[in-house]
C-alpha cells in the first residue's frame, strides 16, 4: 500500500524548557500515523534583530506563557495545513511566513512557526524511516557533503548567562582532533579536570544555563589561563589538542550613548571599539582562539568590518546577535565584510528553510557556519542533524553536563556510530 504522507493534525502545547520556562511542543501526524513532536529553544542574550518570540505576559508564568502561539499553531496554523505533504517543507514554511505577513513573525510568533517548521521535519523523516540529517540534504540540497562538525564546548558560563561572573559570556573548549566520540571523551574529560580545578582553588563548582561552570574569576584571562591549565592537567596541548573559543557577547555591555564597550566583571573598565579590538589582538597572541563570536555590538557595524582583516589573520570571527540567521543582515555581512562565519539558530529566524538558506548562502561565500542552541533548550536535537545535513564547520551546544545539551553530543556520536558512512 501507498504511504499516505499527508498531514493530519498538527498540535501544539506548552512545556517547560531547561531554565523552567514555558516554550512550545508540537506534534504533528499524518494519515499513515507516523508522528513526531518537535520542542523550541529560547535565548537570553537574544539579538534586537531577532524573529520574535511571542509570550503571552500577564501574571501566568511570569509573563513567560506561550498560550497565544500554541493558539495561533492551533487555530491559524494547522487548518491551513491540513492535507499537504509533509514532504513539501518549503512549501510548508512559506505558507506559514505568508500567513504570518510580517517581516519578523510577530504576528504568529517564531517560536509558533518553528514549532510547525521542526515537527514537519521531523514527522517527514519517521514517515520514511530515515535520520532527519538525511532528510534535510535530500529536501535543501545543502553544497557542503554531510559531515560531523567540530564541537565547540561552553565549560566556562558568564555575562547573562551567569549573573555576570565574568565579562564574556562563553568560554569554550575546541577538541580538535579525531572522531566526534574522541572529541567528546576529550571535553569531557578536560570538563571533569575543570572542576576539580576549581574546587581545590576555592571556587564554587555549580553550573550556569548551559552546564559550564560560573566561577567569578578575575578577568577573561584568568578564564583562558583556567582552560589550558585544565586542558594540560588532562594530558592535552592546548593549540595542538584543543583551541579555545569564546562568545563575547558584546552587544549586552556596549553603551551605545558614550559607544563605549564596559566590562562590568572587570570593575566597569571602558573601551572603545579600537581599545577592544587592541585586547581582542593581546588574546590571540597568547591563546589559540579558533573563533571569537560577537566581538562587537550588533549595530556597530564599522567596528565589525575594521577589525576583520586582524582578527581574521589569526581567528575565525562569528555573527551571531549581529546576522540572527537573516540572509538580508548576512548578505550586507558579506558584502562589508564584517565577519567570517555565522551563528546559525533555528529560533532566530523560525523556520528551518530560512535556516538553510542562510547556511547555503554562507558556504557559498565561504563563511564557516556554526549550528548552535539556545541557552534555554529541551532535548530536541534537530540541531545535531542540521549540522551533519549542512556539512557545518562547527556545533555549539553548550557543556559536558546537563542533559538538554548532552543530548546533541550523544545525537552526534549515535550519527557517527551508525549513520553516516
Ligand atoms: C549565544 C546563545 C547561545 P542565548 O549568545 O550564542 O549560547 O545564547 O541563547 O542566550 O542567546
Ligand atoms: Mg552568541
Amino acid at each position: 500500500m501507498k504511504t499516505d504522507y499527508t498531514i493530519k493534525s498538527v498540535i501544539a502545547r506548552e512545556i517547560l524548557d531547561s531554565r523552567g520556562n514555558p516554550t512550545v511542543a508540537c506534534r504533528v501526524t499524518l494519515k499513515s500515523g507516523a508522528t513526531a513532536e518537535a520542542k523550541v529553544p529560547s535565548g537570553a542574550s537574544t539579538g534586537i534583530h531577532e524573529a520574535l518570540e511571542l509570550r503571552d505576559g500577564g501574571k501566568r508564568y511570569h509573563g513567560k506563557g506561550v498560550r497565544k502561539a500554541v493558539n495561533n499553531v492551533n487555530k491559524k496554523i494547522a487548518p491551513v495545513l491540513k492535507n499537504i505533504d509533509v514532504r513539501r517543507q518549503k512549501d510548508i514554511d512559506h505558507v506559514m511566513m505568508e500567513l504570518d505577513g510580517t517581516p519578523n513573525k510577530k504576528k504568529l510568533g517564531a517560536n509558533a512557526i518553528l514549532a510547525v517548521s521542526l515537527a514537519c521535519a521531523q514527522t517527514h523523516a519517521v514517515a520514511v524511516k530515515k535520520p532527519l540529517w538525511q532528510i534535510l540534504r535530500k529536501i535543501y540540497n545543502f553544497p557542503h557533503k554531510a559531515s560531523l562538525p567540530t564541537p565547540t564546548m561552553n565549560v566556562l558560563n558568564g555575562g547573562a548567562h551567569a549573573n555576570w561572573s565574568l565579562d564574556v559570556q562563553e568560554c569554550m573548549i575546541v577538541p580538535l582532533k579525531g572522531k566526534i566520540a574522541e572529541r567528546v571523551r576529550m571535553g569531557s574529560e578536560v570538563f571533569q579536570t575543570l572542576k576539580s580545578l576549581l574546587a581545590k582553588k576555592g571556587f564554587a563548582t555549580t553550573v550556569g544555563d548551559e552546564g559550564g561552570f560560573a566561577p567569578k574569576l578575575k578577568n577573561v584571562e584568568s578564564a583562558f589561563d583556567l582552560l589550558q591549565e585544565a586542558i594540560r592537567k588532562s594530558g592535552y596541548k592546548p593549540g595542538k589538542d584543543f583551541g579555545l573559543a569564546t562568545d563575547v557577547a558584546a552587544s549586552e555591555f556596549y553603551d551605545e550613548k558614550s559607544a563605549e564597550y564596559v566590562f562590568k566583571a572587570e570593575g566597569g573598565k571602558k573601551f572603545t571599539a579600537e581599545k577592544l579590538l587592541e585586547r581582542y589582538m593581546a588574546w590571540l597572541k597568547k591563546y589559540p582562539l579558533v573563533s571569537i563570536e560577537d566581538p562587537f555590538d550588533e549595530d556597530d557595524w564599522a567596528a565589525w568590518s575594521g577589525s576583520l582583516p586582524r582578527l581574521n589573520k589569526k581567528t575565525t570571527v562569528v555573527g551571531d546577535d549581529l546576522l540572527v540567521t537573516n540572509i538580508t543582515r548576512l548578505k550586507k555581512a558579506i558584502k562589508e565584510q564584517a565577519c567570517d562565519a555565522i551563528l546559525i539558530k533555528v529560533n532566530q529566524i523560525g523556520t528551518l528553510t530560512e535556516s538553510a538558506e542562510a547556511i547555503i548562502l554562507a558556504h557559498k561565500n565561504r563563511f564557516a557556519t556554526s549550528i548552535s542552541h539556545r541557552s534555554g533548550e529541551t532535548d530536541d536535537t534537530t540541531i545535531a542533524d542540521l549540522a551533519v545535513a549542512a556539512g557545518s564547520e562547527y556545533i555549539k551546544t553548550g557543556s559536558l553536563s546537563r542533559s538538554e545539551r548532552v543530548e546533541k553530543y550523544n545525537r552526534l556520536m549515535e550519527i557517527e556510530a551508525f549513520e553516516l558512512k
